[in-house]
């Protein structure tokens, strides 16, 4: 197989139950611990106990699921600032990263991005056929920016005529779109984080002034001197998560989004544990990238793989659309990936549908935006044909 099939658990307070996750037919749990403080280290007995949770459901069925990919594990705000105190956060990682290889559990997916992971500023996208999905609009973003968080300098990161439209739209804009808008930006990141208060974005953006992208990039390549070495060692593979959107947000720096920047972060340390998690809905989203060529030219980095496609509605406004419709043209990705692994002979890299759409009985259920059970099922049973179709139509005549 080209991949192993993968799904991301929250954890036993997920509505999506180890059960379900069997049934979706996925073997691979993509997992964190994600009580523990971030900067906290990982301790054995805590990573041994979630081990457990899922060797327990192995003894309801014979389908067999395993802790494959730890999603993620965060780096501390201080790490990415540089501030003074980062050794102490680095050495923290290292030993939670010690432990997991300890464990058994080697591919480690993270990002670098400051304060917020990825960002939409539409959570619940109304699609044609009836489903939600996530969407990102350039406009609603400095409407949010300008009108609502009242940024300094907010005028600064956007384009006279993205200025114009949302100082037009604004003036017409209903209530409820606006609250729309405020929650689905402000909306608790999956697991990982408390939900943003207006307060509390400004006081990390804040942090960040005077960090420049050379600034971020030169922490990242510190943090990953650092840590790669040791961790190469131990057989441990960490996975970079690419900036979602790939570019500036809120007048922040980001310093994962193409070919350009993933080259300078692997040139800088070469060893491949120094990897990539190839996210094809966060690297297209920016209309410059060619998703195949990213494939290509660093598929011995690539650990882990997120699939989902983004369909761009105009240069403004892009959103997640069905796995194998949109913009990212899935059936070339899963070909390179079977000509890559044929080539350098690797075995099936850990694959997980990356978000999937609000639909049917999801409709009516509380979940993390993106990671309801039924959108992501459609999601990976599209892939897992789109994947048997390759393969059958390369090894038969
Ligand atoms: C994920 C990210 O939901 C998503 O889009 O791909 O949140 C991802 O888990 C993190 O950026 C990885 O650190
Ligand atoms: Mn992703």
């Amino acid at each position: 197989m080209i991949f192993e099939q993968s799904w991301r658990w929250y954890g036993p307070k997920d509505s999506v139950s180890l059960s379900d996750i069997k049934q979706a037919g996925a073997h691979g749990v993509v997992t964190s611990l994600h009580d523990i403080p971030v900067g906290d280290v990982w301790p054995v007995a805590a990573i041994k106990k979630h081990i457990e949770l899922l060797d327990n459901s192995n003894t309801e069925l014979p389908f067999e699921l395993h802790w494959n990919v730890v999603e993620s594990l965060p780096v501390h705000e201080h790490i990415k600032q540089g501030r003074e105190d980062r050794d102490l956060y680095i050495d923290n990682y290292i030993t939670s990263l010690e432990n997991l290889a300890a464990c058994g559990v080697k591919t480690i997916c993270y990002n670098f991005m400051p304060v917020l992971d990825w960002l939409r500023t539409n959570v619940s996208y109304q699609l044609g056929d009836g489903s939600k999905a996530l969407c990102y609009n350039a406009i609603d973003l400095a409407i949010f920016d300008r009108y609502i968080l009242k940024r300094e300098g907010a005028e600064e990161s956007y384009s006279p005529e993205i200025l114009q439209q949302a100082e037009v739209k604004f003036k017409n804009i209903k209530q409820e779109e606006l609250e729309i808008l405020k929650n689905s930006l402000l909306m608790a990141l999956p697991g990982d984080q408390k939900g943003f208060t207006l307060e509390k974005l400004k006081k990390g953006l804040a942090d960040y002034s005077g960090i420049s992208a050379e600034k971020l990039r030169e922490n990242l390549i510190y943090f990953l001197r650092k840590v790669i070495p040791i961790v190469h060692d131990l057989g441990v593979d960490l996975a970079i998560h690419p900036d979602d959107p790939p570019w500036s947000v809120f007048g922040l720096p980001r310093v994962v989004g193409n070919a350009a920047d993933l080259t300078e972060i692997f040139e800088a340390v070469p060893q491949t544990a120094n990897g990539l998690t190839f996210c094809s809905g966060s690297l297209g989203a920016s209309q410059k990238n060619d998703l195949v060529e990213l494939i290509n030219r660093f598929y011995e980095r690539i650990h882990f793989v997120h699939l989902r496609s983004v369909h761009h509605d105009s240069d403004v406004q892009f959103y997640e659309a069905d796995h194998l419709e949109g913009s990212a043209g899935m059936e070339k990705l899963v070909n390179a990936f079977y000509e890559n692994q044929q080539k350098h002979n690797r075995k099936p890299l850990p694959m997980r549908p990356d978000h999937g759409h609000q639909m049917l009985d999801d409709l009516s259920k509380t979940t993390y935006p993106g990671y309801s059970a039924i959108g992501r099922l459609r999601g990976l049973a599209e892939l897992r044909g789109l994947e048997r179709g390759i393969i059958f139509s390369k090894t038969t005549n």
